[in-house]
């Protein structure tokens, strides 16, 4: 009732919003909404979730890939995808898996001396401070083959990958501890922790569950395994964790299922898995001090080494009442502690309730040692009653928590898969507030920072499990669908679907887009994934081939647009290591690299070294280019790797002879070219005038650009002394080379030079009236750029001062654009059409259009001395 009440006022303030915007836009929203068929709700989500060019999103999101074993970076509320990040997948873009730096992450992956070039990423997780996100580092799991990657939020690449020496399984994990101490990780399916073979009938003996705590360094951004440990715990199936926060910090919670611990045997006649291990009540919430136990683990008689890693056998860390169990109601699934530490909600998936336990309860049972019992493995068990606030009943199917705004209040989202709902509610009163129908059968949800300590609101996506009939059909494998729900208001409100083209994205973590510091480049030389200077550090003027027996290392440089060197020959079998600088400074100048045949990749961004290496083991020619398009002169950027058998003679083909050009004829060209650089120059020295005279350092992204300009202008001296010392030896040739040579450089930076320009003229201009702006986009639209140029003289006059000119002006040029055939005889026109051997014809302005015009010429009078 409520409900319809709030979306029935929403429609109607909405309404009224559109209906004026719609009168302000002449009608023009009116028309599209009509032949889109959009309602006025609709416009309004829409209105929502729009981002016009180049303004950019509140939150950023870091959703897992599922099975693609990568990471999906995208913004709230535009939904756009802003980046895949390769994790435990190579991804070929980034060179992840194709150069050698990146391998070798890619290969800290590898289990068992197998490599592994997927993963079944689950949950990321944000570094955190206090328990609220700090912006540096994220986590994910795999599933399949229990690991853990390190993602740097300075440069979004993964920096380290940690595999699970005990567990065969892991899904409980990434999940932070308050200050990111260490990095929760649960283990799924039971299996012995050791590498050998058990049979199935000695499971409970020999098969084993666990919690790894992973040791992070949040200043370096890794994990250190060896200070690593693993509480081992019985084989019920663990699930997913969270880390205890505020009053809690210090602990863990870990819910399972299978407490039954049954093992199936459909082929033998058993019941089938499914049956079995939902059969109880109920299952066990584990609550573990780990920061008692990892102060146990420091000593050895506490812990068993198995693989070389530690493990705290349960009895030592009963004995040392560091381990407890909670009954819960059966095969839960989200455990999802409360941004202050005291809940602890536990989802029932296959029970209606989530249950909230209170953490001042369960730790008052903890003191008095009051249990209820044992389990068979010795662990004391807490009374279930005495340990909860309370249930509250939610629908079917709840999953996963997620907290709000005012959850200080009790503000409270949960996923029901079941029924394919959002549900809100109170965590303290245990009251249902709001359903929200999703599409469909969710999973995760995902607040914005909705499960640190400092909850945002706004927002809640529903990471949906099936997408069914919501997207154009592309076969039978369906795209995935996240779905942005609206909670600012009392009431949710799905705004807009967003199909990814990767799955499954079972969890996804969001954080404010201002507590995120990506770098624009890198320090020059760098190897992106260790963070330190490359070896192969080349620098312009230290290109070389280094060859020791048939070791062939090549150390090259990119910059617009070419690769040094750029013929590189070598014998069959050889080893071939090509190490290559990306020169550039200027912002988003990525170069990328291959060769022909040797599946080998690199990205290079800005300041960035990477290497690749293959064994030169057929003969040939193999071109190598640069795989960005970067410049206009992209397709000239590349090279010859040449493979010859040194046992084979080689006859030169060489016959042909071109015609030489006369001496008459190079000097010609070669005043043209310098004729031409000099005209250049006067542009970007007039550009770099009016930058100074209109002090472009206070403006931080102008003096950046300008930075980036000058990088390019800087290297033209050096060119210049090749071209004159090439024209004193008569080589005029060579010397018309360089000076074309300095005519690329004095592109790019003039190129850079405008856009900095531009973006000052945008900086420090007075801001334009509404009326202005539509007057600049008739003004455009219209076709008037075609004659006439602001702040020059083209096929027509300059309209600066235009106004000035005339008596009566704003009338005159009314009157002119509506209906210039009248005014031909106007002397002044009159003369202008004879200046111009052009009559300017009439664009049927309408009147509206023609009076934005004149507030847009009055715009651009106003700021003249910019143009
Ligand atoms: S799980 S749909 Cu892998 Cu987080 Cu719950
Ligand atoms: Cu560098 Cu294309």
């Amino acid at each position: 009732m409520t409900k319809h009440f709030n979306k029935l006022t929403s429609l109607i303030v909405g309404t009224t919003l559109v209906a004026s915007v719609a009168s302000a836009a002449g009608g023009e929203l009116q028309k599209v909404m009509k032949a889109r068929g959009l309602s006025e709700i609709d416009v309004i989500r829409a209105a929502k979730t729009y981002n016009p060019s180049g303004v950019k999103d509140e939150f950023v999101v870091f959703s897992s890939a599922g099975q693609a074993g990568q990471v999906i970076v995208y913004g709230v509320p535009s939904m756009r995808i802003l980046k895949y990040i390769g994790v435990f997948t190579p991804e070929p873009w980034q060179g992840y898996g194709f150069d050698e730096e990146s391998k070798k992450v890619l290969r800290q992956g590898n289990i068992r001396g197998r490599e592994i070039n997927w993963g079944d990423t689950h949950h990321p997780a944000l570094s955190e401070i206090d328990g609220k996100y700090d912006g540096k580092w994220l986590a994910i799991n795999d599933k399949a083959n229990p690991r853990i990657a390190i993602i740097d939020l300075a440069d979004f690449e993964t920096k380290q990958i940690v595999s699970n020496k005990v567990f065969k399984s892991a899904h409980g994990g990434s999940f932070f501890t308050q200050n990111s101490e260490y990095i929760i990780d649960a283990a799924q399916y039971a299996a012995p922790l050791d590498n050998n073979y058990h049979p199935i009938e000695d499971y409970k003996e020999s098969y084993r569950g666990g919690v790894t705590m992973w040791k992070f360094d949040n200043k370096k951004g890794k994990i250190n395994e060896k200070a690593s440990f693993t509480i081992e715990m019985p084989p019920y199936m663990q699930d997913l964790s969270d880390a205890g926060k505020g009053v809690s910090h210090g602990w863990g919670f870990t819910n399972s299922f299978n407490t039954e611990m049954y093992t199936g045997g459909i082929e033998v006649g058993m019941p089938p898995n499914e049956a079995g291990m939902s059969r109880n009540d109920t299952d066990f919430l584990h609550v573990y001090n780990w920061e008692k136990l990892a102060k146990l683990a420091e000593d050895k008689k506490n812990v068993k080494v198995i693989n070389g890693h530690r493990v705290i056998p349960i009895d030592i860390a009963v004995k040392n009442n560091a381990l407890f169990l909670i009954p819960e109601p059966k095969s839960p699934h989200g455990v999802d502690v409360s941004p202050d530490g005291e809940y602890i909600i536990v989802c029932g998936k296959l029970d209606t309730h989530a249950s909230v336990f209170k953490w001042s309860k369960i730790q008052k049972l903890i003191k008095a040692k009051k249990y209820v019992g044992k389990d068979p493995y010795g662990i004391p068990i807490l009374d279930m009653k005495e340990s909860l606030h309370g249930q509250a009943e939610l629908g079917l199917g709840p999953l996963h928590n997620q907290y709000g705004k005012n959850w200080k209040d009790g503000e409270i989202y949960t996923s029901l898969y079941v029924d394919s709902q959002i549900v809100k509610w109170n965590y303290k009163t245990l009251k249902v507030l709001d359903k929200e129908n999703v599409h469909y059968n969710v999973g995760h949800l995902c607040g914005m920072e909705g499960k640190s300590a400092d909850p945002q609101g706004k927002y809640i996506i529903s990471l949906n499990k099936l997408a069914i009939d919501r997207f154009q059909n592309v076969g039978p494998l369906h795209p995935q669908n996240h779905q942005l729900i609206d909670i600012s208001g009392k009431t949710m409100d799905l705004l807009v679907d967003m199909p990814l083209p990767l799955g499954e994205p079972h969890q996804a973590v969001a954080i404010r887009a201002s507590k995120l510091h990506g770098h624009v480049r890198y320090p020059m030389g760098t190897n992106s994934r260790t963070d330190s200077i490359h070896e192969g550090k080349t620098l312009a003027g230290q290109e070389r081939i280094e060859r020791n027996g048939n070791k062939v290392k090549i150390y090259a440089t990119v910059v617009r647009s070419h690769i040094n060197p750029e013929r590189i020959t070598v014998n069959k079998g050889d080893e071939v290591t090509m190490y290559l600088t990306n020169l550039e400074r200027a912002q988003d100048e990525a170069h990328g690299f291959t060769i022909d045949n040797f599946n080998v990749h690199a990205s290079l961004e800005p300041g960035k070294t990477a290497s690749i290496k293959f064994i030169a083991d057929i003969e040939g020619v193999f071109p190598y280019y640069c795989t960005e398009f970067c410049s206009a002169l992209h397709l000239e950027m590349m090279g010859y790797l040449m493979v010859k058998d040194p046992n084979k003679k080689y006859v030169s083909a060489q016959k042909l002879k071109m015609k030489t050009m006369s001496k008459a004829d190079l000097t010609a060209e070669y005043k043209k070219t310098v004729a031409v650089n000099d005209a250049t120059d006067a542009v970007i020295q007039s550009v770099v005038a009016f930058l100074k005279e209109n002090k472009f350092g206070d403006h931080k992204v102008v003096a950046a650009l300008v930075t980036d300009a000058f990088d390019q202008y800087g290297q033209i001296p050096a060119q210049k002394k090749k071209a004159d010392e090439a024209l004193k030896k008569g080589d005029l040739e060579k010397a018309i080379l360089f000076e074309n040579m300095i005519w690329q450089l004095m592109v790019k930076t003039a190129d850079v030079g405008i856009r900095a320009k531009d973006t000052l003229v945008s900086l420090i201009a007075t801001k334009k009236s509404d009326a202005a702006q539509a007057g600049e986009t008739a003004f455009g639209e219209g076709g008037c750029g075609g004659c006439h140029v602001i702040g020059k003289v083209s096929s027509g006059p300059d309209l600066t001062g235009v106004l000035q000119r005339h008596e009566n002006p704003e009338k005159w040029v009314k009157d002119f654009i509506m209906d210039p055939e009248k005014m031909y005889h106007d002397p002044y026109v009159a003369s202008m059409v004879d200046y111009f051997k052009l009559k300017m014809p009439n664009q049927h302005m309408s009147e509206k259009e023609t009076e934005d015009i004149i507030e847009y010429l009055k715009w651009i009078d106003e700021n003249a001395n910019l143009f």
